[in-house]
């Protein structure tokens, strides 16, 4: 066997710290009579926890080291306690049950015995093959005395046998075995509903329930049909207590909330459709300084939000497919952390449901003044039902703008699997806390980071214990580009909540980008990653027992601007990550690339859909002038059975179109002018995107970053280590600064500042850009990177620059809560720009005010 199973050595992941971190109150109940209180006795608080009915991640015992990989085995109890429940006897799997998707298996064994340290392990085989394959082992989770575990990338519509083994030092104690069929691609269709050609301003309303042998299907008329129902009714298209149905290839549009809304239903898929303009764009307010500021509000002045291309909503629902569908343009636009947290719209909800869920192969595409709150977002995000909730698979997904997460997989997390999606453009980028119940699954994604004003928190966000018992979230294999940090813990609770990452790649556009803050000196077991050496805040760095075998350096990257975020083959961590079941093999060399892609990854394009199905390159950068001429860029489309005969482009913007704009595909790529028209646009960066779909409803959306400059460049330059009073700032000579220095405020920020006045030639739009670093440690660049900004004698705003580094110099525009999109309208005549020191070891190089955001041509 290729891989090797590796314990996690010495750093047990103390679960005893739990109740001194949150108190007895929120200890399990479940045990009552004399034993527990001869265990309470005997164990005190920390022991009671420190039952196996509360040790859900007790790992690192003293089991052999193998390789790699960390092993879960129920921990031993203190000494004196005895454990609650079936625990006499020999250790046993009572019920071994599997719950399918299409490509996973969601695991979960009973167990029974006295458990203390019982290892379980997973393998699964098709039927008909003879040799078992090794999945990853399976975590104990002990409030529901089960060992819980997925078997991941399988192939749909195949028979499974499933085999779980239950170890003490290396014997075998007892194993069951269990089978099932994973959801076939093809549905039986009992009948079609025809939906009428053209635009139908009637909501579609379904309440039929097919059989499992029979579905219904509704189907877009052939020469396509819309669903545009205005504001005329709360949802486009609604199903209620149906089952076994399909809605396939509709235009929806409007919808006074959500556009599709499935409430209680279950069997049930949306394939296909194309979904925008629902509900409400609100008034954007200032007047309310604590409760709206900076949101859209109704007409009652109350906040807009979870507004959902697809709401899915109910405990009845399970097993609902959200797939194909290409969800843009709501109505409204959230608004950015500048103001508290994001309200507006979600491409899809899943709002308290029964899990069993696949969201795959869905654009959820936001664009420039249309951010999502999340992309894919979780009600209610602390409780055990929210999001995915259970066996739930989110894969092969582009979530694009969000001013909050790319996703939300907060909740129970039992069983959901995240894989092949591709999160572009957030304040975080996939959100896993809470993990109330676990495990999940976040492998082979490519994150990308940046909300509306180009800040970042974090490209995984994940838990604290507030709740007892988190469960283990997994990252493996995942590449993060983000802009600040490449993960944090620690959101709900203060206290670990346990991690499990390897072979990720934590990195960014500056050196100090994918910083891992996880402050807990216990818990987390992190390995085998590439982080850079600026890197794991919150520990001794490398903490002997964390990251051991990490790679600190700096990955090198195909093309990370056009979003080829491939390794070359000489770029740190090509080799050097860790085998691991189910999920990599090692190359003949016995190499494991670490991040998302394997090494000869022939494209490195995401996110995974089909092969044949390809619009590069993935991102470009294209630069016009405001009012000027026509910009064409090439986009190169290859489309190949079975994703489809014929494509067709779709522009996110009235501005850009396609030539040719569908053509029957072929096996040799196509190429698409898109010409961007900048005659209407401001000059700023618009994030936009062409979405192409095949005839067989495969989607691909190319990005486009559009720079539009002004017209005439009217800028004002300032080297503030020139001027003659700079009150506390510091001056700095360094040749390596322009004009040969800077000026710091220093290891305590001295009341210092600095003026830049400016002739503006025309009344009119204007940015305002630095050029700063950070002086300090790297674990305190969030303590360096800010200062104020002051325009004439009006106020002062903060303005944070969110993306800072220690060493590099680095260009940022102020996007201040007063302007958040930048842009400060200034008339003709003189202005006084003043930068004052706010926060210590900030450094500034240059200052300039220009007509547009860019700091020089
Ligand atoms: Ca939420
Ligand atoms: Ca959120
Ligand atoms: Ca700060
Ligand atoms: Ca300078």
């Amino acid at each position: 066997m290729l891989f090797h199973r590796i314990s996690s050595r010495s750093h047990p992941y103390s679960w005893m710290e739990i109740p001194m971190a949150c108190g007895l109150k929120r200890l399990p109940v479940a045990t009552t009579g004399a034993s527990s209180k001869r265990r309470m006795a005997l164990a005190g608080a920390a022991g009671l926890v420190a039952l196996w009915a509360a040790t859900s991640a007790a790992w690192g015992q003293n089991l052999p080291v193998l390789g790699g990989f960390a092993q879960f085995a129920v921990r031993a109890l203190p000494a004196g306690a005895t454990e609650a429940g079936d625990s006499s006897g020999s250790p046993a799997v009572k019920a071994l049950k599997l719950t399918p998707t299409f490509e996973s298996m969601g695991v979960c064994a009973d167990v029974t015995g006295k458990l203390d340290g019982v290892r379980a392990e997973l393998a699964y085989r098709a039927i008909g093959q003879k040799a078992w394959q090794a999945a990853l082992d399976p975590v104990p989770c002990a409030p529901d005395r089960q060992f819980r575990g997925s078997i991941l990338l399988l192939a749909p519509g195949e028979r499974y046998e499933v085999r779980m083994r239950l170890t003490r030092d290396g014997k075998t104690l007892s194993e069951a075995v269990a089978t099932a069929r994973t959801w076939a691609e093809s549905l039986p269709v009992a009948r079609t509903v025809r939906l009428p050609a053209g635009v139908v301003r009637e909501p579609l309303v379904i309440r039929e329930q097919g059989t499992a042998d029979g579905w219904i299907v509704y189907e877009a008329a052939e020469e396509g049909t819309t669903i545009d129902v205005g504001d005329s009714a709360a949802n486009a298209v609604q199903m209620e207590g149906a089952a076994f149905v399909q809605v396939r290839g509709i235009h929806v549009r409007g919808g006074r909330e959500d556009a599709v809304k499935i409430l209680d239903s279950h069997d049930v898929r949306v394939t296909g459709c194309d979904i925008s303009g629902w509900g409400e764009a609100g008034t954007w307010q200032w007047a309310d300084e604590n409760r709206t500021r900076g949101m859209f509000v109704d007409a009652q002045g109350k906040r807009i939000d979870g507004q959902s291309g697809i709401r899915v909503q109910g405990a009845v629902c399970r097993a609902v497919v959200l797939e194909h569908n290409y969800i843009h343009h709501p109505r409204g636009t959230a608004n950015t952390w500048a103001f508290g947290h994001p309200h507006g719209p979600a491409g899809i909800v899943l709002s308290s449901t029964g899990g069993n869920h696949v969201v795959r192969y869905n654009d959820i595409v936001g664009a420039e003044t249309y951010r999502w709150n999340d992309a894919i977002t979780s009600e209610y995000n602390p409780h055990v039902t929210g999001g995915p909730h259970r066996d739930t698979d989110i894969h092969g997904n582009l979530l694009y703008l969000a001013n909050d997460d790319g996703t939300e997989l907060d909740g129970g997390q039992i069983n959901v699997r995240y894989w092949g999606n591709w999160v572009e453009g957030g304040f975080c980028g996939v959100s896993c806390a809470p993990n109330r119940s676990g495990p999940s699954y976040v492998f082979r994604n490519l994150v990308v980071t940046g909300d509306e004003r180009m800040a970042t928190n974090s490209g995984f966000k994940m838990g604290g214990d507030r709740f007892p018992n988190p469960g283990v979230s997994f990252l493996l294999h995942n590449t993060v580009y983000a802009l600040n940090y490449g993960l944090t813990s620690g959101h709900y609770g203060r206290g670990p909540t346990p991690i499990v990452s390897r072979n990720n790649i934590y990195a960014g556009p500056l050196e100090s980008n994918g910083r891992v803050r996880h402050r807990h000196v216990a818990g987390g077991d992190f390995d085998f990653d590439l982080l850079s050496p600026e890197g794991f805040i919150g520990t001794t760095q490398p903490a002997p027992d964390r990251e051991a075998n990490a790679v600190w350096d700096y990955p090198k990257f195909v093309d990370a601007a056009a979003r080829d975020l491939r390794l070359t083959d000489d770029s740190p961590g090509a080799i050097g990550g860790t085998p691991l079941a189910n999920l990599n093999r090692a190359d003949k060399t016995g190499a494991v690339s670490m991040g998302l892609f394997e090494k000869g990854a022939k494209d490195g394009l995401m996110p995974w859909r089909l092969n044949g199905w390809t619009v590069l390159p993935a991102r470009q950068v294209v630069r016009v002038v405001s009012g000027g001429k026509v910009q064409t860029v090439p986009l190169r489309v290859r489309l190949s059975a079975p994703a489809g005969k014929t494509w067709r482009a779709i522009p996110g913007e009235p501005w850009l179109r396609c030539e040719p704009s569908s053509a029957t595909g072929g096996e040799s790529p196509q190429e698409v002018r898109v010409s961007v028209d900048p005659g209407a646009l401001r000059p700023g960066v618009y994030h936009s995107s062409v979405t192409f779909r095949t005839d067989a409803g495969w989607l691909r959306t190319a990005l486009l970053a559009v720079e539009v400059q002004a017209d005439r460049r009217h800028e004002a330059v300032l080297d503030p280590e020139a001027q003659e009073n700079l009150g506390g700032f510091q001056k700095v000579s360094d040749p390596q600064a322009l004009g040969g220095g800077y000026v710091t405020t220093g290891d305590r920020a001295q009341p210092g500042q600095t003026t830049l006045t400016i002739e503006v030639p025309h009344d009119g739009e204007y940015f305002v850009m630095a050029r700063v670093r950070a002086a300090g440690p790297p674990e305190k660049l969030a303590q360096q990177d800010s200062v104020d900004l002051s325009i004439d004698d009006e106020p002062r705003m903060q303005w944070d620059f969110w993306n800072v580094s220690h060493r590099q110099w680095n260009w940022v525009v102020a996007r201040p809560r007063e302007a958040v999109n930048g842009r400060f309208s200034l008339t003709k005549g003189l202005h006084k720009v003043t930068v004052h020191a706010r926060e210590s070891e900030v450094q500034v190089d240059r200052i300039v005010v220009a007509n547009e955001p860019f700091p020089s041509r």
